[in-house]
């Protein structure tokens, strides 16, 4: 089976009328809506020209009909492209530029805005589509005839491409190829236990693989039903908490779901797993979820580019600290500088591979070859250790970037356009530690003397205006030097440590 769509069709049950997912307003979506609403999509992809192999780049809210867009599209062979929600109009700019997608759909009220940018990138179609289901998309959807088929793709064929940034700057589109996804999501489903028993909470945002190819990707290979919410809060995430048996999520939603009082063991009585990742589970997260609990939160590691790499067992220790062991299909490797594994104990880079890592680098033959050794190996770029009993401990990443309630801020994004300000030297960002994102966001500003600056709200309004509002430094400092070494280069590790209490 090459076609991701074609791998979940043939685990959806004989009776399609049966409740695929659940929303929080009580609204039930059958197979056989799934079936008919995507071969719509993809029915409407024909009509409107976008053939095999062109990207539609998605910037929508999550809802049941953005996930008939998704699986319309790798029924028709369309690489899906979906982004952030909150990214802005500078963002997306450069998205387009890169992608050229075919189709773009937006929300209604981005619809301007967006026509605009799409243009500019060459793209002249831009449908809507809104949080309530309705737009265009769906409107259009509604006046073709369903495509019954699922495209001939390959299995080497890009299914999905996902933005991700490295450490300098520009982001790059991971392709994902229809092999790759299907390969971890099966695993996965091997791996978690996953079954049609299941009930599985579905909190997480739909435009990253942890929301849409883990999470969505177990139910729909497995027949689990989802409770499907438009977004983590944790009093509507424990009120459904009941009459779920699967729950996953970044270790931010653990930290929430600990803050409620309503969590108690008779809340998850039915709940057989939690699982943790995207960002490192603090040791006292996953010890006060057990002692509340009774749950040893299952903490796995994965990335964009190679889906999931390693999992702490479903059944077996669940040691705190650490990832667990590399999946089924995975091989890892902690390596040097060379790509040489080192000995077990010692610290260096995870590199992996196996079919779940990415095909290359949209457009990029330079960053793909550079990101993979010449036996096939991707690096990662996180730094780690294999304990003595193969569990992998992470220990921290080659780059500077910073993960903040789960999503991947890169510093010279942030200072790149802090630097630009009047009465500004330098800024140099990190990540200390957060009760609630895990890292919070900084800027230390080295201001000029006698110059004026901006003052920190005027900064924070210039940087909502151009980036995301999860990359916006939740608190910014204003200091006459920055820590450099005998090169001259800022030291941030100086800067995280003399503000390791700041959010304490
Ligand atoms: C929202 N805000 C944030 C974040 N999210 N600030 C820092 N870090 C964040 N993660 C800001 C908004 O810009 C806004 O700022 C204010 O918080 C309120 O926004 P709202 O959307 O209401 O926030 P929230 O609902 O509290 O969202 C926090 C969240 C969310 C629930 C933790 O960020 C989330 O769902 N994160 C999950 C990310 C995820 O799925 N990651 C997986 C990536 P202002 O008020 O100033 O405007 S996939 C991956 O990493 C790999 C493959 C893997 O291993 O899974
Ligand atoms: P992304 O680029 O959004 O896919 O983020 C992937 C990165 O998140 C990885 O390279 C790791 O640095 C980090 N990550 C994911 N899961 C974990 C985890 N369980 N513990 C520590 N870091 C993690």
């Amino acid at each position: 089976m090459n076609n991701l769509y074609a791998a979940f069709r043939a685990a959806f049950p004989s009776d399609l009328s049966r409740t695929c997912l659940e929303t929080d307003k009580g609204r039930a979506v059958t197979y056989a809506e799934i079936e008919e609403q995507s071969g719509r999509v993809a029915a409407l992809l024909a009509k409107l020209g976008v053939k095999a192999g062109e990207r539609v780049t998605v910037q929508v809210d999550k809802s049941p009909e953005a996930l008939f867009l998704y699986l319309g599209c790798l029924r028709a062979g369309v690489i899906y492209m979906p982004l952030n929600s909150g990214y802005t109009a500078s963002e997306l700019d450069y998205f387009l530029s890169d992608a050229k997608p075919a189709l773009v759909v937006s929300t209604r009220k981005a619809l301007e805005e967006m026509t605009v940018l799409a243009a500019k990138a060459g793209c002249k179609i831009v449908l809507t589509l809104d949080a309530d289901g309705h737009g265009t998309l769906t409107d259009q959807a509604q006046s073709v005839a369903p495509l019954t088929g699922i495209a001939e793709t390959k299995a080497d064929d890009v299914a999905a491409m996902l933005y991700t940034s490295g450490t300098t700057g520009r982001s790059k589109g991971a392709m994902l190829t229809h092999r790759s996804l299907i390969a971890n999501a099966e695993t996965l489903v091997q791996a978690w236990g996953f079954s049609e028993d299941d009930v599985l909470l579905h909190t997480l945002p739909i435009f990253h693989v942890h929301g849409l190819f883990v999470a969505f990707g177990c139910a729909l290979l497995s027949r689990a039903k989802m409770l499907f919410h438009p977004a983590f809060d944790a009093d509507k995430a424990l009120a459904a908490m009941e009459r779920a048996t699967v729950f996953m999520g970044v270790p931010t939603y653990y930290t929430r779901l600990l803050a409620s009082p309503a969590l108690t063991k008779d809340k998850v009585a039915k709940v057989r797993l939690f699982v943790s990742g995207s960002a490192p589970l603090l040791a006292e997260t996953f010890s006060a979820f057990h002692r509340r609990t009774g749950h040893h939160i299952l903490e796995r590691y994965g990335m964009t580019e190679t889906g999931m790499n390693t999992s702490n067992p479903l059944d077996g220790e669940r040691r705190l600290g650490t990832v667990g062991f590399p999946l089924p299909g995975v091989e890892l490797r902690v390596a040097d500088d060379d790509g040489c594994a080192v000995p077990q104990g010692e610290t260096g880079i995870i590199e992996v591979r196996g079919d779940n890592v990415l095909k290359g680098y949209w457009n990029n033959p330079e960053k793909t070859a550079a990101a993979f050794r010449p036996d096939g190996f991707f690096i990662t770029g996180d730094v780690a250790r294999i304990d003595k009993d193969g569990y992998v401990v992470i220990v921290g990443r080659a780059s500077d970037m910073i993960i903040s309630g789960g999503y991947n801020v890169y510093p010279k994004e942030i200072e790149a356009v802090i630097d630009t300000l009047p009465g500004v030297g330098e800024s140099a960002v990190i990540g200390v530690p957060h009760p609630d994102f895990g890292e919070g966001v900084v800027a230390v500003i080295r201001t000029l003397p006698d110059k004026g600056h901006p003052s920190e709200a005027e900064i924070v309004a210039t940087l909502k205006g151009q980036l995301a509002g999860y990359k916006v430094p939740k608190k910014l400092i204003f200091v006459e030097d920055l820590p450099r070494n005998a090169m001259g280069k800022v030291v941030k590790a100086e800067l995280r440590k003399a503000n390791a209490a700041l959010f304490k």
